[in-house]
């Protein structure tokens, strides 16, 4: 609808509605006084468009109207506030690009306003005082940044890696004196203070210029394999130390890389160049809210796949710092550390061990660090939602622990989700250090209008804390890492989590008018994977763990239920459609299994298995997941499920996991991940490197890791009759062509190798953490005042907001994740 006239990205909204108006200016007065009828009030898209439907009932004259530039301007509208005689609209027309304007009901003149004006006429809703108040508090983030670049496209959004090389290479560009920058920062590198790539004798470009030269003639006059070793002498001699190389071959395509930036920099020698400067070997990685563990913590509330993904990046990560400290010719071992919060009540998991080696690694570890109390140790579990009032503590202890561990310093640091994000950028400014964020998932869009309630949802989310925590941890970081685009700037239609934190407002608190902007380069997607040597095709019969397939026979076909299983499948020789989550609303588990109840046809081609949760509604702690298990057992008995639906409890065992998606590939089945919303959605992931052929919802992560058609399927969670018809669709066509079940297998796989592994991840964020530490330096000055700016911010605002939320205390306590 109205996409034949679209707004062209360089023309404003402001310029074009006035016209549109009056275009249509019979019906517009009319859809103004509707909108006007109920008051002052925040309307959101659909609103607008139900209202305008009910004034103009006439399908034809509709259409007329919305096929014009106004139909485009609503339909990228997000919010519209009426305050009578006004309506102000926050138009979107492109992701991450924002208009407001308001129109005049009694003349539809149209007026161009700013954040700050727009924000207040939201807050006029619930706190006019506030709205009204010449000196409320305005948080501007965004008032530091005016010398930054910017990228300026919507698409380029999330390439912040690629766009940081060019804007350095500007600055490097001209005369040799500019690229001085680069030989500063080599003379900084060391390890343990030994220098690396280069010493004093080498401190000007012009030195460092001849220097390379000499070298490369040197070079090329020995074997390419000759270890640096045998030439390290006479390299030190002429200003040269470890680290460019570990054979003449790899030192002298250093050397040329270098050597060509120095004459004419290019956005990609530079990359390249900055890519194999030894700069990290000590990373910390923050995920302060436990369970955090190895093994039974899944399941567990606040636990998922946040500790599947770090456990993951951990293995990826230290691989490639190996292979990148060997190439680089140095003798040093990396050390990751992954610091959580050690939980003396660790209901059975080693929650309460200070150190833990991380299985399938050398040199990295867990390490956790207690919680205090004026009391003194924190027993107990604590929701990542009343998390807020140990952090400050959290983080001194664990610096020291740290530094202690690690004798010295660590080069950079990830924050994960809020806490760990805020916990990250306390310690990297106090020791100097580089600052990646990580956030999973972002509180703030999941709930509707959380910012401008939140008053109301405070007392039991505590969201005023966390959104000011996420934006302070946004802007202190150096990079932002992001499974999907749609997690920054979300899509055509519907606003990016990062992209919430843009402008909002929390009225009598703070209106931050500029939080943080999308286009800012610091962003950068890099998609997780799934641990290959855990999720690999089912066609690589060698290497499957049979001895998983006897329990995997019983958990899906035994006809008895049990602890782990109920229900039961008659025919076994139907293919099998599978989904695997917590059992949260959000999951939508249960909806998949009234899909599936509902459509004669799809029960007709297939059985559906399903994993998550328990059984029995009194086992769960958490209330959500209680109704959702009732919820289940009710379909069971509505739809008469009995004959073609198992349901599995939940699997603790990753590695029985990768059999079973590969026992439900050998059904020649489906996975199903049919989540209202998802993040990322690891369990897509999961099940096509398994060779699953795939649905998964089109709200989210999904609807980026498959192309529709081609790698698998969307399906819409909000429309379970077309979505089990687009399953059904699939198994009929199966039936009479069995070949199509194997051609979306392997596109599945081709595009999980293509874009999703862990490989193609590391690669990346190790040359993010080189990229962004010389940015850094490059770009002191601007980030030392935006620090000043972040630090008053802390200290005023979000310190007296944790005094708010209330501190635990070792009672007995009810577990509840409250998501
Ligand atoms: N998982 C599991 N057992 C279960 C349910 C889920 O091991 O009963 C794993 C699943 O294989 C995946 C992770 O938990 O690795 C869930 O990650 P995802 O991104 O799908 O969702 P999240 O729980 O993080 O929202
Ligand atoms: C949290 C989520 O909600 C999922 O969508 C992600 O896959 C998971 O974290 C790992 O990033």
């Amino acid at each position: 609808m109205a996409s034949a006239p679209a707004l062209k990205r360089t023309d404003s909204v402001i310029d074009n509605m006035p016209d549109a108006l009056r275009q249509s200016r019979y019906h517009m007065k009319r859809c103004f006084a509707k909108y006007l009828e109920k008051g002052r009030r925040i309307m959101k898209h659909h609103h607008l468009m139900e209202e305008m439907e009910l004034v103009i009932d006439d399908n034809s004259e509709r259409s007329q109207v919305l096929e014009g530039i106004l139909g485009f301007i609503l339909t990228s509208t997000q919010e519209a506030v009426v305050d009578p005689p006004y309506v102000a609209f926050a138009i979107r027309p492109n992701p991450g690009v924002w208009e407001f304007v308001k129109v005049s009901s009694e003349d539809l003149s149209v007026e161009a306003i700013t954040t700050t004006d727009f924000l207040k006429f939201k807050e006029r809703v619930n706190d006019e005082k506030w709205a009204n108040d010449e000196n409320s508090f305005e948080a501007d983030f965004g008032a530091f940044d005016f010398q930054l670049p910017q990228l300026s496209l919507s698409s380029s959004i999330g390439n912040g890696l690629e766009f940081t090389s060019k804007f350095l290479t500007s600055k490097l560009t001209g005369k040799l004196e500019k690229t001085q920058a680069i030989v500063d920062y080599l003379l900084t590198l060391n390890h343990q203070g030994e220098s690396l790539m280069i010493n004093e004798n080498l401190n000007s470009a012009a030195k460092l210029q001849m220097a390379l030269v000499v070298a490369d003639a040197f070079l090329s006059a020995l074997p390419q394999g000759t270890a640096y070793q045998n030439f390290e002498l006479r390299f030190k001699e002429w200003g040269f130390e470890r680290g460019w190389g570990d054979t003449a071959e790899r030192v002298k395509e250093t050397m040329r890389t270098l050597s060509e930036v120095l004459q004419a920099p290019d956005p990609m020698n530079l990359e390249k160049f900055l890519s194999r400067l030894p700069i990290i070997f000590n990373v910390v990685i923050f995920s302060v809210h436990g369970y955090f563990g190895q093994a039974d913590v899944l399941g567990l509330p606040d636990t998922g796949g946040q500790v599947v993904y770090i456990l993951d990046q951990v293995k990826s990560l230290e691989a490639e710092l190996l292979t990148r400290i060997k190439q680089q010719g140095l003798n040093v071992k990396p050390q990751i550390l992954v610091i959580t919060r050690l939980i003396p009540d660790a209901r059975g998991t080693k929650c309460h061990q200070e150190l833990e080696p991380i299985s399938d690694t050398k040199h990295s570890h867990i390490l956790r660090v207690p919680f205090y109390t004026e009391k003194g140790i924190l027993r107990q579990w604590v929701s990542r939602f009343d998390i807020y009032p140990y952090l400050e503590r959290f983080t001194q202890d664990a610096t020291t622990k740290i530094l202690e561990f690690m004798e010295g310093k660590p080069d950079l640091v990830i924050g994960n989700y809020t806490d760990g994000n805020l916990v990250a950028s306390l310690m990297a400014r106090k020791l100097g250090i580089t600052q990646g964020t990580i956030a999973h998932a972002l509180e703030k869009t999941k709930y509707e209008d959380s910012d401008i309630k939140w008053k109301e949802l405070d007392p039991k989310y505590h969201f005023s804390c966390q959104f000011m925590a996420d934006t302070v941890a946004m802007n202190a970081a150096d990079f932002i890492i992001t499974s999907t685009y749609q997690e920054i700037a979300g899509s055509k239609d519907r606003p990016g989590q990062y992209e919430s934190h843009a402008a909002f407002t929390l009225p009598g608190l703070c209106r931050v008018v500029s939080g943080i902007n999308v286009f800012d380069p610091k962003f950068n997607i890099a998609a997780p994977g799934a641990d290959q040597s855990v999720y690999f095709p089912y066609t690589e019969k060698e290497k499957r763990f049979t001895q998983f397939q006897p329990a995997i026979e019983e958990l899906l076909f035994s006809k008895a239920d049990n602890n782990e299983h109920i229900g039961y499948l008659v025919d076994r020789r139907k293919p099998i459609i599978f989904s695997m989550a917590r059992l949260d609303v959000v999951k939508n588990l249960s909806g998949l299994v009234e899909w599936f109840g509902k459509n004669k046809r799809l029960r007709n081609l297939v059985n559906l298995v399903i994993v998550g949760g328990f059984f029995d509604p009194l086992k769960s702690k958490d209330r959500e997941e209680m109704a959702e298990i009732r919820k289940m057992h009710d379909l069971i008995d509505k739809h008469q499920l009995k004959g073609q639906f198992r349901w599995i409890a939940a699997q603790t065992n990753r590695y029985r996991n990768g059999e079973l998606y590969r026992c439900i590939a050998d059904t020649r089945g489906a996975f199903v991940q049919p989540a209202l919303y998802e993040a990322f959605g690891l369990t897509v992931i999961e099940a096509m490197n398994c060779g699953l052929p795939t649905f998964a919802t089109n709200q989210g992560g999904p609807a980026e890791i498959i192309v529709d058609g081609v790698s698998g399927f969307h399906i819409d969670p909000l429309n379970g009759d077309e979505s089990s018809k687009k399953i059904a669709d699939f198994f009929e066509k199966c039936k009479v062509d069995p070949s199509r079940w194997n051609v979306l297998s392997a596109a599945g796989l081709q595009r999980i190798n293509e874009c999703y592994t862990w490989k193609i991840y590391a690669n990346k964020m190790v040359n993010m953490g080189n990229i962004y530490t010389f940015w850094r330096q490059v770009n002191k000055e601007q980030k030392e005042a935006k620090h000043r700016y972040i630090q008053m911010f802390y200290n005023l605002i979000f310190k007296n907001l944790v005094k708010t939320v209330p501190v635990a205390s070792d009672e007995p306590q009810q577990l509840e994740a409250k998501q």
